[in-house]
């Protein structure tokens, strides 16, 4: 089937268990995705929106989300999934499996579907087979990681125990019989009864995240929840940033964020996953990914215009409203006069300004190729990735944190991440708005124990030969009213300036036991609208509110057992110490 030996006799297993009635290798030829399209819109999974090779797909009402607790990592031992992830015993969880799966394609098409993840023919290069029994996760494939012959001959010359293998079965959608499985050490992926985003794509979370964590771990690198861009400055020099966020807090909004000021240029590499290596001078990153699967809710020609314009072609819609001229609409575009007819997420007739609720689905998405992006990065498919001068980690933090803060050192910037903090939303199933810790942005991602993940993140300050600066960002600072006071998104670009201008050494700081803080006059808040009262709640600590964050902190590293590393501990009770 791809001539590689072992592989194909994995895919003559698969195909024994799951029976279906044919089989198609998918490299997403343009006679392939044509006869894919037409097939889907036969069977009504997707329909023509206007414009340029744009489509509209509805998911299962009850399947909108990722799950996170259907989602499993089924290691040998359950002290190597750690205190975070769900554990299966893997022995249970494929037999389990092997039931589920079995007959399960019956009368469906099988596609095998080679792809690649990261740039090819360098370092990073990963190789990846994933099998769906779902035209919708095809087309999405083909847009998200890279496929194709070229992609076959890669993985011909690849050892086939580092290729990861998925297994994906659309099943009767029921949420109680979901099941998203990762197997580390043999590099398996299972996912059973979702066709949503990161639960049945499975390069996305699954390989690039969740497996990928656990191959860095074992060879010296990171696999991480971050965008990366590259910041041009007014002199012309290049720097880039990797920035790690929780979901829906505004990754691709800034990866595509236009500079309001003079002369500063951002451009993306990636809005979602972040690979991260030893180079020959510092850290190295690549996307792993080939598009982008964003949420659309929100995303208007204020917020992010550099994404409106790429959602124009080649894209692919989910669960958003349709308006009756056949465009795509989402809470956070243009209103449409009072009364218009409109159809909802679920295609129930509607009409604008009815108090029916959401005619989006909060986390409605738009997935587009990297290329479709106006403001993409020259170096977007370099195999040797671009060097990594500073890392952000930032939440939804409505209290405490500043609007920019730079670590002292390594460690203390391994504890930002760490005991980063966000405002749930509507990316994974359950309570949206709660406060809860989300270390580096990977708690629903990282496939291994947490506390061995610090661990990692601590030891490679002795691998790397130059570390980049760590900063902390807070968009989300509100007032008392529970008012944003910080007008965010392009203005973002004021807190980069200031982290390149770190990165440069231009400017001073104010240093503080938490961190440092950027002195007033090199925020440029000249040209924004922001009041007094939210420039000093914004650069300054608050003594109480700290020592207040700091026991939260000690309480949330207990409650992950005692294996949290003790540098970060001690570092906790140090700076509560300084701050007195
Ligand atoms: C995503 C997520 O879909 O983080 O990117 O949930
Ligand atoms: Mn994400």
């Amino acid at each position: 089937m791809l001539g590689v030996e072992l592989l194909d006799r994995w895919i003559e297993h698969v195909i024994a268990l799951c029976n279906p009635a044919n089989v198609e290798v998918f490299t997403a030829t343009p006679e392939q995705l044509l006869t894919l399209k037409s097939r889907m819109v036969e069977h009504g999974d997707i329909e023509p929106l206007s414009g340029n090779e744009r489509w509209l797909h509805r998911s299962d009402s009850t399947d909108v989300a990722r799950m996170e607790h259907r989602t499993f990592i089924c290691s040998k031992l359950e002290s190597d999934a750690g205190p975070t992830n769900h554990w299966l015993d893997p022995q249970l969880a494929a037999k389990t499996l092997d039931g589920l799966f079995t007959d399960s394609y019956s009368g469906r098409t099988m596609y095998v579907i080679p792809y690649a993840m990261a740039p090819l023919g360098g370092v990073f290069t990963q190789y990846g087979i994933e099998i769906t029994d779902s035209p919708y996760v095809a087309l999405s494939m083909a847009m998200m990681t890279r496929v194709g012959n070229e992609v076959i001959d890669g993985l011909n010359d690849t050892n086939v125990s580092d290729v990861v293998r998925g297994i994906h079965c659309t099943g009767d959608l029921d949420p109680e019989n979901r099941w998203v499985c990762h197997f580390p050490e043999s590099r398996e992926i299972w996912s059973f009864g979702s066709n949503y985003g990161g639960n049945a794509l499975l390069g996305k979370k699954c390989h690039a995240l969740r497996l990928a964590s656990v191959i860095a771990r074992d060879n010296g690198w990171l696999a991480e929840h971050m965008l990366i861009i590259e910041l041009t400055t007014p002199s012309g020099e290049k720097q880039h940033i990797a920035a790690a966020f929780p979901s829906a807090c505004g990754k691709t909004n800034l990866a595509m964020l236009e500079s309001s000021l003079d002369g500063w240029k951002i451009r993306v590499l990636g809005d979602d996953i972040a690979w991260l290596r030893p180079g020959p001078d510092g850290l190295y990153a690549v996307n792993p990914e080939f598009g982008f699967f964003g949420v659309a809710p929100g995303t208007s020609a204020k917020t992010n215009p550099v994404a409106l314009s790429m959602t124009q072609k080649n894209t692919v819609f989910t669960n958003v409203a349709v308006t009756s001229d056949g465009n795509p609409w989402w809470e956070g575009l243009d209103p449409l006069a009072v009364g218009t007819p409109i159809l909802d997420w679920q295609g129930n007739s509607r009409t604008f300004g009815d108090g029916g609720g959401p005619l989006a689905h909060p986390n409605s998405r738009f997935t587009s190729p990297l290329t479709n992006c106006a403001t993409l990065s020259d170096s977007w498919d370099n195999p040797s990735g671009v060097r990594i001068d500073a890392i952000l980690f930032g939440g939804r933090r409505p209290t405490t944190i500043p609007l920019v803060m730079e670590a002292h050192d390594w460690t203390q910037g391994v504890l930002y991440g760490a005991s980063m903090a966000s405002q749930t939303t509507a990316a994974a199933t359950g309570a949206v708005g709660v406060l809860r810790r989300d270390p580096m942005a990977m708690l629903p991602f990282c496939g291994y124990n947490i506390c061995d993940y610090f661990g990692h993140w601590l030891a490679m300050a002795d691998i790397l030969p130059s570390l980049p600066k760590v900063f902390s960002v807070n968009w989300f600072r509100q007032d008392e009213q529970g008012k944003y006071i910080w007008p965010g998104f392009g203005t973002n670009i004021h807190a980069i300036k200031w982290i390149s201008e770190r990165i440069s050494g231009a400017v001073d700081v104010a240093s503080t036991p938490v961190g440092n803080l950027p002195l007033r006059s090199d925020l440029a808040f000249d040209d924004i609208e922001v009041t007094e009262e939210a420039i000093q709640l914004l650069t300054s600590i608050d003594a109480s509110a700290w020592a207040h964050e700091l026991n939260a902190i000690t309480e949330f590293f207990r409650s992950l057992g005692d294996n949290v590393p003790e540098k970060l501990c001690d570092r906790v009770n140090a700076i509560k110490i300084d701050l007195g």
